[in-house]
């Protein structure tokens, strides 16, 4: 048929203003609405990042633009891209549907998070293929894209270019670059998870391609539950490297493609001031965004998964 495929380009959502903040963090919190302590500290974090309130929403639109132009250029009218977001309008069933209302009958899916855990990328993928069966769509899904050479190129360049914000090649060897991931309950790795191997393999080939000695892999914005999280944590980390001596932290959130509340909050405000107070100074690479060779990386996964619908 020409019926073009649909791609549904999943992401985790941000609320849509300062009035769905309680919402949001009712849906992430499976239908337990936070308590109003929990609920101002959330909405105190959003009030404090730069870049507008909830930029994240803003580098979605930008990416789906921007999967569909390189679709578009390699294959003309044979893709049309759809959002579905974990947690905040469209959702990922908003999506499904409205490819089954634009007469689409096979699509591919894909999540704006390179690394597979059965708790992140498994729910997005779970939940549109439960959503395609009820509307009749064939679906395929690219699981994860943790080492695809133009995703570690673009991470790579990121490197490079903070790194020589320290200075020149002797200031840029004192530096330890600290590669980091969200955590996730430590009960995955019981579970044969391939979450921690998938980041620490992307922070490897990334680091080789950038040259970096010195490295490390810690976790970031771990859940406030009562379950034991992956770590170590970024602070603990960094009081551990204050205490070695170590004095300039490049921060490298691999985990995370996009502007948003875990990296401008978490590490560019909480992490930043934390590593000032020990005497180190902190910088973070770039997130990837809409650049380029991200955008190609997603449209050729695309276009992969979709030759082998039946
Ligand atoms: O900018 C924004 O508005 C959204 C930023 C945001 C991103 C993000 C990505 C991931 N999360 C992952 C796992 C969990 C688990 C819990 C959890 C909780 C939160 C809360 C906020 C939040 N997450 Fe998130 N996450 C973002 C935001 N996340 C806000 C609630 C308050 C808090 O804990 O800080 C714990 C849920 C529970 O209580 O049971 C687990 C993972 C990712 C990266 C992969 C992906 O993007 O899907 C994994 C962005």
């Amino acid at each position: 048929t020409n019926r073009p495929v649909g791609v549904l380009v999943m992401s985790y959502g941000t609320p849509k203003s300062m009035d769905h903040i309680e919402a949001y963090y009712t849906h992430i919190r499976r239908g337990h609405p936070p308590t109003p302590e929990q609920l101002a500290e959330l909405t105190a974090r959003y009030e404090a990042i730069v870049g507008g309130v909830f930029p994240l929403r803003e580098n979605t639109d930008r990416q789906a633009a921007g999967v569909q132009a390189q679709l578009d250029r390699e294959h003309p009218g044979a893709y049309k891209v759809y959002q579905g977001l974990k947690h905040a309008e469209p959702f990922i069933e908003d999506g499904v549907k409205a490819m089954a209302a634009d007469g689409i009958r096979e699509a591919v899916g894909i999540v704006l998070a390179p690394h597979y855990s059965v708790m992140s990328v498994g729910s997005y993928i779970k939940r549109a293929r439960e959503a395609a069966e009820a509307e009749g769509i064939q679906m395929a899904f690219v699981e994860s894209y943790h080492l695809h050479p133009k995703l570690i190129e673009a991470i790579a360049v990121r490197l490079r270019s903070a790194l020589a914000r320290f200075g020149g090649p002797e200031e840029q060897r004192r530096v330890k670059v600290l590669f980091s991931a969200h955590s996730l309950p430590e009960r995955i790795l019981s579970m044969g998870d391939p979450y921690v191997d998938q980041l620490l393999a992307t922070s490897r080939a990334a680091a080789e391609a950038a040259g970096v000695a010195d490295w490390e892999f810690t976790w970031q914005s771990a859940g406030r539950t009562n379950e034991p999280w992956l770590g170590p944590d970024i602070l603990d980390m960094l009081d551990r490297l204050a205490k070695e001596g170590v004095k300039a932290v490049l921060s490298a959130p691999i985990g995370f493609v996009s502007d948003h509340l875990e990296v401008l909050y978490d590490l560019d405000i909480e992490a930043k001031q934390f590593a000032a107070e020990r005497g180190i100074r902190f910088e973070r690479i770039d997130m990837l965004n809409d650049d380029p060779l991200y955008m190609e990386t997603l449209a050729e996964l695309a276009a992969e998964a979709a030759a082998g619908l039946p």
